[in-house]
């Protein structure tokens, strides 16, 4: 008999919903035709909705509560017209730090049949890993007289040699299995401890992988040659901010941020890993039925993968590609189609 996979879902605020539906509909046809895992959702209604009812975006021990699942999904937080982003973005940042998802992997790829803005029409596909558990998102700083004349502030980003190691190790491995490049994004020149710190790191373990060719690029030079080259990126390695960053740029040269997936990864699996889709909530087009929900069912296929099971995993990546191949598309990516409408289309390829 199959063992039960047990997944949380946090949908969370405005197009996570819509898409956290599209994920699990993707899920119930691989588990109606045998070929998926026999899986449980829970669906836990967290974010702003709850917050008018109680006060919080999540319940004090949500933790607790998470941390006996397979797996997590979450669609998109935020909406800042209700709350504060920094107060609904927090519980996603509290999953990556307390269950140690240090490595965050954002896959960006062309798909045949979705435009890009890029003069350049040849294929894409690159990985931006991202330092999930430390660097610039960790909550260390204060005000000093806020709202006065005097008002400063003060925020210290946190890299530790161990946390660096340990991801670009990560994306090293990463690239052995891919086309073998791997490029780390600094800015070493201005930030000179916490950066060259990277570089170090870089240099010690690059003679571990002689097969990688490596190097190393300036932020604000990397967003110029992702625009321009893109095509001489394979993996690409940073910081929690600068991987935060690329990632939606990765999204944008692919043609849609609605496109791409993400994993928070704890590679130990000591915790359940987190699986999202990289864009956020866009509360403009909430409840409309119009969001691409794309990132969140490839977030699915990387679920699978790294749950075990690389036979439906496959398939919800071909659905797609094969979905956009006959012209069928959300507006983001120049279609007609609905959230649904979109969905059923990938669900009704899941066969091949
Ligand atoms: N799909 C996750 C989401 O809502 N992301 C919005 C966001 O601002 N994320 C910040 C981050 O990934 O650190």
């Amino acid at each position: 008999m199959k063992k039960l996979t047990r997944l949380a879902f946090y949908p969370g605020d405005g197009i996570g919903r819509e898409v956290g539906e599209s994920a699990a509909a993707v899920l119930e046809a691989l588990k109606g035709d045998g070929s998926g895992p026999d899986f449980e959702i829970q669906w836990f209604d967290w974010g702003c909705d709850y917050y008018a009812r109680h006060g919080r975006v999540v319940p004090e021990n949500f933790l607790e509560q998470l941390r006996p699942f397979d797996a997590l999904f979450l669609g998109a937080v935020g909406w800042p017209e209700k709350l504060p982003d920094a107060v609904t973005l927090e519980p996603l940042i509290q999953m990556r730090q307390s269950f140690d998802l240090y490595a965050c992997v954002r896959p960006a790829r062309t798909f045949r049949g979705v435009p890009t803005p890029l003069r350049d029409e040849r294929a894409l596909d690159l990985v931006v890993v991202r330092e999930n558990s430390e660097g610039e998102y960790v909550d260390a700083g204060g005000r000093f007289h806020p709202g006065s004349d005097e008002d400063m502030a003060v925020q210290t980003a946190v890299h530790t040699r161990r946390g660096v190691t340990r991801i670009l190790k990560f994306a090293f491995e990463l690239a052995t299995k891919r086309r073998k490049k791997l490029t780390l994004i600094t800015k070493s020149n201005a930030q000179r401890h916490a950066y060259v710190l990277w570089e170090e790191a870089q240099a010690e373990l690059a003679p571990s992988y002689p097969e990688i060719a490596t190097n190393r690029m300036h932020i604000d030079a990397a967003t110029l040659h992702m625009v321009r080259d893109p095509g001489q990126f394979d993996v690409i390695v940073g910081s929690n901010l600068f991987g935060d960053i690329l990632s939606d740029l990765s999204g944008a040269i692919t043609g849609s941020l609605g496109l791409n997936p993400s994993s928070n990864l704890n590679p130990e699996r000591k915790f359940p890993s987190l699986f999202e889709p990289v864009h956020g909530s866009a509360p403009d087009i909430a409840g409309q039925g119009m969001a691409n929900p794309v990132g969140a069912i490839l977030s699915i296929e990387e679920m699978l993968r790294f749950l075990g099971h690389p036979e439906p995993a496959g398939r919800i990546g071909r659905a797609v590609e094969r979905c956009f191949e006959a012209g069928c598309g959300t507006p983001d990516v120049g279609g007609t189609l609905s959230t649904r409408g979109f969905t059923a289309e990938v669900v009704a390829r899941l066969d091949g």
